[in-house]
């Protein structure tokens, strides 16, 4: 059965024109006028969009005691209610575990997906068996390594480790994710405030500070460089972290930036709120910043400097936060986004000339795809991509509350937010999933997406530059010092 989008403006990361999009089998097969389906959604007034893709997610995630409430059902369905059509999830082996057994684990949750999905594999111990398993991960189609240079004596890798992995990425043509913060600085921290006494929430910010950020960031890009790898930041959140982003793509370096809409439109007040719960719920790594951070993150996605973003999503209930009343270090980290992330973005970037129509899906769809190496299958409207498409209706208004929310968890960080600009229609592979505020997903209708290397084998320079081979210098023996 084919389905015709009639009538609405097509806006993708080049460019806004009219048109009507033909679907069939999943697949988009024809855009031009007066096109005519088996089923007509009217797109009047409305902007067609690629759906978003949110390449940042924690579902069901094993994590400080206990895992995140969202899994991939409950994750995906609030994804395409707020119009984002993929996610990317982390899967994450535990220290000495293999990745293939992790990766099986991974595949069956999210077996009840109702959108499409991919893995990103994080490499968090290093041995002979990591090494061997990273060329079978990238043959079941999973290009992207993370590395998290925080939670130290869990999930944390040391430098040699970061380094060893990285050249093991340019060998596979993969590309190596970090995030990036100081674990042993924050470890240290987090001890010095809790024997002065300082256990409650706002503790949490002060133990991760933005130069733990920005230190960890310019030092993966140093060690990314001479790798000769690209490297992707995820959830990149004060200007000490952006100014390194900067100053390496200056220099020709591959480094990509992804902000999160929380850190956007989130700061570092939320934590001196007077109640507990309201600073637990928004305990998260790294922390809300101040003005000035998000200032420079609108900047890096206006030039360009920031290329995405991304949520981190990774919610806990009211109950799981209280793990940590006496001891903010015990405080799941993670907060919730995936519904709002593309009408937060629309309402505090387009709707405020920030952002460009046109940068609005590069930021939430295009780039990332790109990135991924899943471009034009994901992130275009084109002829021959999937049909995972949003119906964005620009008129289209809410207060974003809990109550309403598909999300599992009992409160929004965004709770009472006045969003304007809406999904109108949803589509997953040609599906409609979302109808304005009714529901249509498919539990099990997500599929995998695979994604091939990014780069030939040995070939993912981070910059334009020949890496010599070490070179033994022949001395003359009589300028050798005596004894030698
Ligand atoms: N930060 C979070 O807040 N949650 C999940 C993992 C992370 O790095
Ligand atoms: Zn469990
Ligand atoms: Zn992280
Ligand atoms: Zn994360």
């Amino acid at each position: 059965m084919s389905t015709v989008i009639k009538g609405g403006t097509i806006v993708t990361a080049d460019r806004t024109y009219k048109s009507d999009v033909l679907v069939d089998g999943g697949k988009i097969i024809e855009i031009g006028e007066n096109l005519s389906g088996d089923e007509t959604l009217d797109a009047s007034g409305c902007y067609v969009m690629p759906g978003g893709i949110d390449p940042h997610v924690h579902l069901e995630m094993p994590f400080m005691g206990t895992h995140s409430a969202d899994n991939f059902e409950i994750g995906t369905r609030a994804g395409l209610a707020g119009g984002t059509t993929m996610v990317v999830d982390f899967c994450l082996p535990s220290p000495g575990q293999s990745m293939m057994e992790a990766l099986a684990i991974w595949q069956q949750k999210s077996g009840a997906a109702c959108s499409d999905y991919s893995y990103h594999m994080a490499v968090t111990w290093w041995g002979e068996q990591v090494f061997n398993e990273m060329q079978e991960v990238v043959d079941r189609g999973i290009n992207t390594f993370k590395h998290f240079m925080a939670y130290k004596g869990a999930l944390m890798v040391d430098d040699d480790e970061m380094f060893a992995s990285f050249q093991r990425c340019a060998a596979l043509g993969a590309m190596p994710l970090v995030h990036a913060e100081n674990g042993d600085v924050v470890a240290t921290m987090q001890q010095k405030l809790l024997a002065e006494g300082n256990n409650g929430p706002e503790a949490h910010s002060y133990s991760r500070p933005p130069e733990v950020e920005g230190e960890a960031a310019n030092r993966a890009i140093m060690i990314a460089d001479m790798a000769g790898v690209p490297l992707y930041i995820v959830h990149t959140s004060c200007e000490q972290a952006h100014e390194a982003i900067r100053r390496a793509r200056q220099k020709g370096m591959r480094v990509y930036g992804e902000p999160l809409i929380q850190h956007l439109t989130l700061d570092d007040s939320e934590y001196s709120n007077p109640s507990w719960d309201h600073a637990a719920q928004r305990v998260m790594s790294p922390p809300f910043r101040s003005k000035q951070h998000q200032d420079s993150l609108w900047a890096g996605l206006q030039s360009g400097s920031l290329q995405v973003v991304a949520t981190d999503h990774c919610a806990f209930t009211m109950e799981q936060k209280r793990f940590g009343v006496g001891d903010f270090t015990k405080i799941p980290n993670g907060t919730g986004g995936l519904e709002d992330r593309m009408p937060m973005l629309w309402s505090t970037g387009v709707r405020t000339g920030r952002l460009t129509m046109n940068e609005f899906v590069a930021v939430t769809s295009t780039n990332i795809a790109k990135i991924l190496n899943m471009y034009p299958k994901k992130g275009a409207i084109l002829e021959g991509a999937d049909a995972d498409i949003v119906v964005w209706d620009p008129n289209r208004s809410k207060t974003i509350t809990a109550a309403n929310q598909q999300s599992c968890v009992e409160y929004n960080v965004f709770e009472g937010r006045e969003v304007v600009g809406l999904p109108r229609f949803t589509l997953t592979r040609g599906k409609v999933a979302i109808e304005e505020s009714t529901v249509k997903t498919e539990p099990g209708h997500g599929e995998f997406v695979g994604r091939e290397p990014n780069a030939p084998v040995g070939a993912a320079l981070s910059k334009w530059k020949e890496i010599t081979a070490p070179r033994k210098v022949e001395r003359r023996p009589e300028l050798m010092p005596a004894g030698v």
